[in-house]
């Protein structure tokens, strides 16, 4: 019998049906030095990580096609876009997170930046998840909220954060982003994802401010199925040996 191939969303529904724990190294085009690339690759490659998002914020620099075709041509791991806004699409990666910033009220990334994507990844054989991210509060500004100019969510509004998730899930999100932002000084709460774990059915995706092993295990046994590494890996290319 031939083996169906799996989308990457189905891949993370069945990792988590089965328990598996998933683990993506974030690369901000902006902050890669071309010529480290393939050391990092090196060390990606031989590190835990499942899955390579690519984004940020803001993405100033133009090294993103570059980035994502070595990507393509030295790793087999999946690259999905994290993108900031629609200038950071490229049909080089094999997927995009489809983001909708559910916890701010501001229409460009509830719908308007959708809008605008909608036709371009339509001629791209991206295959597109939609994803409710919520901005979690985390004791500093981060780039999310200062670029979409939106507030995080309370980390103490539990209530708030799981009607949000819900409201998400309702709406027809494959997966839900709980964000606390890049180089949070505090990561999400364990206890909040807990609760989201427990009342939604869709994958959790859980990133900002981990910054070592004890918080992706935390992470994890309060019920992420994915777990985001950025900056603790940009700082440190030896951060998965420990
Ligand atoms: C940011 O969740 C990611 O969007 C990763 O955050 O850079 O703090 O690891 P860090």
């Amino acid at each position: 019998m031939r083996e169906q191939i799996l989308t990457i969303r189905q891949q993370i529904v069945e990792a988590k049906s089965n328990g598996q724990k998933l683990l993506a190294v974030l690369l901000d085009p902006d902050k890669i030095v071309l010529e480290n690339l393939k050391h990092l690759i090196d060390k990606i490659n031989q590190s835990p990580a499942t899955h390579i998002f690519v984004g940020g914020s803001i993405v100033q620099n133009n090294i993103l096609e570059e980035l994502i075709s070595q990507l393509k041509q030295k790793t087999s791991l999946p690259v999905l876009l994290f993108p900031g806004d629609p200038s950071q699409i490229s049909p080089k990666a094999d997927g995009i997170l489809f983001l909708s910033l559910l916890s701010g009220r501001n229409p460009d990334y509830l719908i308007e930046y959708q809008v605008q994507a909608a036709p371009i990844l339509k001629k791209t054989n991206l295959e597109v998840i939609s994803t409710g991210y919520i901005l979690i509060e985390s004791g500093n500004e981060t780039a999310v909220a200062r670029v979409s100019k939106t507030k995080p969510l309370s980390r103490e509004n539990l209530d708030l954060v799981l009607a949000t998730a819900q409201a998400g899930e309702m709406l027809g999100n494959q997966l839900i982003y709980l964000e606390a932002g890049s180089g949070a000084r505090q990561p999400v709460p364990a206890e909040m994802i807990k609760l989201i774990s427990q009342n939604v059915e869709i994958p959790i995706i859980v990133g900002g401010g981990i910054v070592d092993l004890y918080g992706i295990e935390k992470a994890y046994s309060a019920g992420a199925d994915l777990v985001v590494i950025g900056t603790a890996f940009e700082n440190d290319s030896h951060f998965f040996e420990q």
